[in-house]
């Protein structure tokens, strides 16, 4: 059975999360999103939050699960048995560090292999950084989460001010 491992912060997940996934999905046999630590970066969710948002967006995905780990990436896939870590790549931005880390993680362990998938170009000016940017003024992003995530951004910020 072919398992990737598609790691990220999603805090929160996008469209452009999602299509990565969808599309993974149709490559292996079990697909893991796992929510991760980006120690560069300061959630706005919880990992159960950020876990829960994911879970509700790939109910229709039947090879996708869910999951969170709090330490090395390479460990994870490890213990899950994983070949491969799945990367979406929307710009030469993304590629550089993604570079680093893919050579890092193979350097670590051998047997996982980075596979980048090109951004949706419909998506590719998306990040969660800037969904949040814009919600956290009360701009509009129904275009580029889903529904529920787009409610649960709307009620945290609410909550904050
Ligand atoms: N279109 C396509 N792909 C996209 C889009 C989009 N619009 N938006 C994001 N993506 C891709 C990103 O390129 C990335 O591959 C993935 O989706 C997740 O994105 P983010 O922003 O949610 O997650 P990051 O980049 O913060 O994730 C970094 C990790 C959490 C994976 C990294 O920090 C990590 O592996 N942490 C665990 C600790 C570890 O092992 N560190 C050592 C690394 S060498």
């Amino acid at each position: 059975m072919r398992v990737a491992i598609y790691p990220g912060s999603f805090d929160p997940v996008t469209l452009g999360h999602l299509d990565i996934a969808e599309r993974g999905a149709k490559v292996f046999d079990k697909v893991i999103i796992a929510v991760m630590v980006n120690p560069h970066k300061n959630p706005l969710f919880t990992s159960e939050e950020r876990k829960e948002l994911i879970r509700n967006a790939v109910k229709h995905l039947p090879n996708v699960e869910v999951d969170s780990f709090p330490g090395l990436l390479v460990e994870y896939a490890r213990d899950q048995g994983a070949s491969v870590i799945i990367k979406g790549l929307r710009a030469v931005s993304d590629f550089e560090s993604e570079l680093q880390m893919a050579s890092l993680n193979r350097h670590m362990y051998e047997a996982a292999e980075t596979l980048f998938i090109p951004t949706n170009h419909n998506y590719s000016y998306l990040s969660s950084s800037i969904v949040k940017e814009i919600a956290r003024h009360g701009g509009p992003i129904a275009d580029f989460v889903p529904k529920h995530v787009e409610l649960a951004m709307r009620e945290k910020f609410s909550n904050q001010s």
